[in-house]
């Protein structure tokens, strides 16, 4: 058995991460090939027991550690490698800065974007997103849904159905208004 041990699957850049850190270092590793598409491990109860509660891909195991978050193995095995390390304080910092702007803002959008647009299967639910009746997760998802696809470049509702039926079941909730009808400020002063 190898050293280090990384739960991850191909299409996952998540796990890129970790599996290029490690051969990038020359560590002794293998992946454990972890069934996202077919049955959706990573969220299996199994699973969310057994290597990560958080549901997730990349996990390193290590020594009796199991660590996930890409952020957390590349810390982790830079520290103990000390290959890719940011050395001083501000360094250390700087580098943290950019993995939480790009966790956060970079490729935490385009992971996603880009599993909507190739490997999402279409659930073809007509209920709300916890069952029958709306709730606050209704609310909470329909958070940007609502304006324009001129603003964003494309447009959800036209490309994913299903999402487009459910904007509409949530629109016809009386009180439902449009954001720009229902707070101030817009349009921008030209
Ligand atoms: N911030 C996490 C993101 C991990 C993540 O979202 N992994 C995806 C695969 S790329 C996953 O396991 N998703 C499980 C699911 O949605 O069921 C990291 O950097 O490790």
């Amino acid at each position: 058995m190898a050293e280090h041990q990384l739960y991850c699957f191909a299409q996952s850049g998540n796990a890129y991460r970790a599996a290029l850190m490690l051969n990038l270092i020359g560590a002794d590793w293998e992946p454990l090939w972890v069934d996202f598409f077919g049955k959706g491990e990573p969220r299996s109860p199994q699973y969310r027991t057994n290597v990560n509660e958080m549901g997730e891909v990349p996990v390193l195991v290590h020594q009796g550690k199991k660590l996930s978050q890409s952020a957390v193995i590349l810390t982790y095995l830079a520290e103990r490698s000390g290959k890719f390390r940011p050395e001083s304080e501000d360094e250390r910092l700087e580098a943290l800065r950019w993995i939480i702007f790009d966790n956060q803002k970079v490729n935490g959008f385009l992971g996603p974007y880009r599993f909507l647009r190739c490997f999402a299967k279409p659930p073809g639910d007509p209920a709300f997103i916890l069952g029958a009746r709306p709730t606050i997760a209704d609310l909470s998802l329909v958070a940007y849904l609502y304006y324009p696809a001129e603003e964003f470049g494309f447009d959800i509702a036209a490309q994913h159905k299903n999402i487009a039926v459910w904007l509409d079941r949530i629109k016809a909730l009386p009180g439902w208004k449009h954001p720009y009808d229902l707070m101030p400020g817009h349009p921008l002063p030209g």
